[in-house]
């Protein structure tokens, strides 16, 4: 059975001893609940390095308070089986009382990149996600960490992050998995009805049109944007929160996708809130 770490002085311990050793270190963070889309980023990192470590931890801190973090999908047992078929070597899943001790107070935040998009309706989010993010570097001391390109803002935050403060890891990014009839796979999709599982495959129908548009040479965002809302709005428990197109390290709009973009959106469907997106490559680009 795989080793499931819950202690920050152990997990420091192995990866101190590996990382002595020679061996390379790969980090996964995740937050549980795991599907096809994390397994893909463990199989990733088993390519780049030698010791692969997968962290499971529902962080509160990047969950407001009238958010899911207590109904958030928790299931270690089912995630440990995943992640050793998967071919990790270890698990690291602290309690939240010792990643965050009474009297705690101190939080990494990356500005700019944090406030449109996902930052806009979660204006607490990325913070949290940071703060953990470098407690998990700090912890696990990977030389790589793997996210997906399913959170493409987060992605784009922590590579500014790590960037900016002179972190000593490779950040790699792995391609988005979905579902046969396009839906982004995400632990919240079982939050989903029949009927609104039905109606997601509306956004996957929605990006796919952006990415024909654009081959047909339409590149003014406006008109992308206002197509793909009307796919999405045509369902009747679709409620959109953002649909842009933003430049994919700086998440600030563009005007044109000529020299390329990134088509991001975050539509709630009953109880969940889903977000997907697609690069799309104009001429120029
Ligand atoms: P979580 O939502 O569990 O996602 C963990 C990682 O899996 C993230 O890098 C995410 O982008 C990636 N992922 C999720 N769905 C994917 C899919 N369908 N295809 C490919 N990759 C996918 O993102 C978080 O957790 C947290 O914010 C975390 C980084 C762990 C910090 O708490």
């Amino acid at each position: 059975m795989i080793d499931i770490i819950t202690s920050i002085n152990k997990m420091r311990y192995v990866s101190e001893k590996k990382r002595s050793e020679g061996i390379l270190i790969g980090l996964v963070p995740t937050m549980g609940a795991l599907h096809e889309g994390h397994l893909s980023l463990v199989k990733r990192a088993s390519e780049k390095t030698d010791f692969v470590v997968v962290s499971i931890f529902v962080n509160p801190t990047q969950f407001a308070p009238n958010e899911d973090f207590t109904a958030y999908p928790r299931n270690i047992g089912d995630d440990a089986r995943k992640i050793e078929l998967a071919g990790a070597d270890c698990i690291f899943a602290p309690e939240k009382s010792n990643m965050y001790p009474e009297g705690y107070a101190t939080y990494v935040a990356v500005e700019r990149l944090t406030d449109g998009l996902c930052g806009h309706s979660r204006p607490t989010h990325f913070r949290g996600v940071t703060t953990v993010v470098t407690k998990l570097f700090n912890i696990v001391y990977p030389h790589v960490a793997v996210f997906g390109q399913k959170d493409a803002q987060q992605h784009a935050v922590i590579k500014r992050m790590v960037k900016d403060l002179d972190m000593p890891v490779e950040i790699d990014v792995g391609p988005i998995v979905r579902e046969p009839d396009g839906l982004a796979m995400s632990s919240r999709n079982s939050y989903l009805s029949a009927e609104e599982r039905r109606q997601t495959v509306s956004l996957y129908r929605s990006l796919c049109l952006a990415e024909e548009l654009v081959s047909s040479g339409i590149t003014g965002s406006e008109d992308i944007i206002r197509k793909v809302r009307a796919v999405i709005a045509e369902q009747d428990r679709a409620k959109i929160d953002y649909i842009e197109i933003v430049d994919p390290e700086e998440m600030t709009p563009v005007d044109d996708v000529r020299g390329g973009g990134l088509l991001a959106l975050a539509v709630w469907f009953g109880d969940a809130r889903l977000i997907d997106n697609i690069v799309l490559s104009g001429k120029d680009s």
